[in-house]
């Protein structure tokens, strides 16, 4: 049985990708979740005794151990098969859209993280991050326009680039990100599933405040 590593549900966005993979696809595993800021975290995570990078996501099967979201996320499909869409050039498609969102879009991830169980509409989202939107509105219309014959997701069925944008999905609700009826659908599509629906579950019910990752410390900091 696999054991993964996770930080708080409502914070770590990098944690819900390979979770929502093992939980959508009905593979067993067991979560430990680790809380951002405790003495835990830092004696468990960041002294990297549990993982390599001090950080989580971190899998663990047996004596291997994978601590990066995109490694686990193909170390699982390696290991079960079939998670990336069907066809080369679909699948070619989706793991260059989710290389794009593990090194890019810093400024969309910086200025908008995750957080789940928060409303903070922005109404004029900073010129940086319009640029994030819009080069994902784009990615994701180009997925659906070539790749999906039928079904509600990127690449049609539910698929490994949908846990790679599944934290975008709750940004935009939580920002209440103006998207175009395509986009729109996507996300509505995505916070419906029930492996998503769970995770929003936990993540409400979550008790901890980390001051840091909210979002009026990020505005009220950059406003002094
Ligand atoms: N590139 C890594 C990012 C992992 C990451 O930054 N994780 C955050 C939580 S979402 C973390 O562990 N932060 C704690 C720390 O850096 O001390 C991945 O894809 O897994």
């Amino acid at each position: 049985m696999y054991t993964l590593l996770i930080g708080n549900k409502n914070y770590s966005s990098w944690s819900l990708r390979p979770w929502l993979a093992l939980h959508a696809f009905a593979i067993p595993f067991h979560e430990e979740r680790f809380v951002f800021d405790t003495p835990e975290f830092a004696a468990e995570i960041q002294s990297r005794k549990r993982s390599p990078n001090g950080r989580v996501p971190c899998l663990i099967d047996g004596d291997t151990v994978i601590w990066d979201s995109l490694a686990i996320i193909e170390y699982l499909d390696e290991l079960h098969s079939g998670l990336w869409p069907a066809s080369t050039a679909a699948r070619a498609h989706a793991r260059s859209a989710a290389a794009e969102m593990h090194s890019g879009f810093g400024a969309l991830r910086h200025w908008m993280p995750m957080n789940v169980r928060r409303s903070y509409p922005i109404a004029t989202p900073r010129a940086d991050v319009k640029a994030d939107i819009d080069r994902i509105q784009a990615l994701w219309g180009e997925a659906r326009a070539k790749f999906c014959a039928n079904g509600a997701f990127l690449y049609g069925d539910f698929s490994l680039a949908d846990c790679y944008y599944a934290p975008v999905a709750f940004r935009f609700a939580t920002y209440d990100v103006k998207l175009n009826a395509v986009s729109a659908a996507y996300v509505n599509a995505m916070l419906a599933h029930p492996s998503m629906q769970q995770w929003a579950a936990d993540a409400r019910a979550e008790k901890e405040i980390v001051d840091h990752e909210e979002p009026e410390y990020l505005y009220e900091r950059s406003a002094s």
